[in-house]
């Protein structure tokens, strides 16, 4: 069975798995379009699928293609976006009018968890998310997916903030929205590409049960919005925190000077950070994609044993 209409796809893959209750883990695409260089970005998407897989669940990576919101693109469609650098990058605000232009779209984590909502997924997982920038104070720059974490009742497993990102700031905006940052087996509030980002996760919990118990918690409560789980990259694949920052810095104040602005400024930092590393970056953040959607995967798995022993 396929949920179906004009806008909204959802594979028979994944639909069959969200109507048997069994796991499935969202991803966002904006990522295989402006995150990677090809032909890394299609290798990892479809490492990433495998890797959830292995691990009992279904992927189900969201994105725009010809006008509709899909969930659960295929291999064929997520190669489409990973050779197709035009693919425009769409947040949560962008989806009516990339849908009603009816072109293609990666979608961001924002605009990601939207589609996995609507589509009743719980666990989504992505590398970094999107958070306050270096120097908000002057810029504003807050990404959206901080908003949207506070919009929708689906857990987001990652490896912290991406790298270009203030870390303190993005966990004080969180604390202010309600949003649980909760490291699994981790103490530091991770930096994508490197271990610690110098910050702790409020809390630490080390048993996935226990994690999975905490968001039902969160929701039967009646909290309305998210939940994050943080776990690092592998240190043997990780770079060190205070080489990444340093570097962040010195790309941020280019991009500035070159008047680099909104949604362009995420992507423009990451590639620049990307070639000044030559592509050591690129590694990193393959190691990351996979080791945390095979976390996400385990997690949509005890998730699922949660609500069972619940109605037991
Ligand atoms: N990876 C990149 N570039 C990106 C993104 C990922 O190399 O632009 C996307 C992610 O999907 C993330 C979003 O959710 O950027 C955050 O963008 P912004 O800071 O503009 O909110
Ligand atoms: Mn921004």
């Amino acid at each position: 069975m396929s949920a179906r209409d004009e806008f909204f796809s959802v594979s028979e893959e994944v639909a069959d798995a969200l109507a048997e209750g069994r796991p499935v883990v969202a991803l966002e695409s904006s990522g295989v379009v402006q995150g990677l260089p090809h032909p890394l970005n299609l290798q990892t998407a479809l490492d990433m699928d495998k890797a959830i897989r292995a691990e009992g669940a279904v992927p189900a990576r969201t994105g725009i293609v010809s006008g509709r919101l899909v969930v659960g693109m295929s291999d064929e469609q997520v190669e489409l976006f990973a050779t197709t650098p035009t693919v425009p990058k769409v947040g949560a605000r962008d989806l009516g009018p990339v849908l009603a232009g009816g072109g293609h779209g990666g979608t961001t984590v924002s605009a990601a968890l939207v589609a996995a909502a609507r589509a009743g997924i719980e666990v989504f997982a992505v590398a970094g998310i999107g958070g306050v920038h270096f120097g908000a104070q002057r810029s504003f720059d807050i990404s959206a997916d901080l908003v949207e974490f506070t919009r929708h009742r689906v857990a987001v497993v990652c490896a912290g903030a991406k790298s270009l990102l203030d870390p303190a700031l993005t966990l004080e905006y969180l604390e202010t929205q309600g949003v649980p940052v909760v490291g699994y087996r981790c103490d530091d509030f991770p930096a994508y590409y490197s271990v610690s980002s110098g910050e702790r996760n409020p809390r630490r919990v080390d048993e996935l049960d226990e994690l999975a118990a905490a968001v039902r918690l969160h929701w039967a409560v009646g909290n309305t919005g998210g939940f994050l789980v943080t776990h690092p990259i592998h240190a043997e694949d990780a770079l060190p925190a205070d080489e990444v920052y340093a570097l962040v810095r010195e790309k941020q104040a280019e991009a500035e000077a070159a008047g680099v602005q909104g949604k362009d400024v995420t992507p423009a930092i990451l590639s620049a950070v990307g070639k000044a590393t030559s592509g050591r970056t690129g590694e990193a953040n393959r190691s990351v994609l996979l080791s945390t959607s095979a976390l996400a995967a385990e997690f949509a798995s005890a998730l699922k044993r949660n609500r069972l022993e619940e109605q037991a």
